[in-house]
């Protein structure tokens, strides 16, 4: 059933205090937990507790729990320092989701990557 833990997915038992993670803020829906291998000197996950396969997935199934991530993930940026809307390179953030094999996911477990502390180019390779 949608939402319902996976034994086989790694952010599944990061929720369930199975792996271990260092985690940076936790409500009743959401955890947000450093990234194993940054790519930026901020590089936080944000997850639904609950298990949905990717984030377009999560929104048609859960849309409240999707907008608890994007929230939780402005408040890992105020948190982290980044959230200035008009600096220099090295502020601001980028929000990231990877769905699908194609575009870089590997985990199949909805998680924004929120980036940042470093001058972000674009287009994104
Ligand atoms: P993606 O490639 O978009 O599916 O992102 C998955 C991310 O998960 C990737 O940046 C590395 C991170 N990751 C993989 N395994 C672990 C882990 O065991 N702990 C943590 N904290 N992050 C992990």
């Amino acid at each position: 059933m949608a939402g319902e833990p996976q034994a086989d997915c790694l952010f599944c038992k990061i929720v369930a205090g199975d792996v271990p993670a260092t985690v940076v803020r936790d409500t009743e829906t959401t955890l947000a937990f450093r990234d194993i291998n940054p790519q930026a000197p901020t590089h936080v996950l944000v997850i639904p507790k609950a298990h949905h396969q990717d984030a377009v997935t999560l929104a048609v199934e859960a849309p409240q729990i999707a907008a608890d991530v994007l929230r939780e993930a402005a408040a890992v940026a105020e948190e982290e320092g980044i959230a200035v809307a008009e600096g220099g390179p090295g502020t601001g953030y980028r929000v990231v989701f990877n769905t699908g094999t194609g575009a870089g996911q590997t985990v199949f477990h909805a998680h924004a990557h929120v980036l940042g502390g470093r001058g972000l180019n674009w287009p994104p390779g």
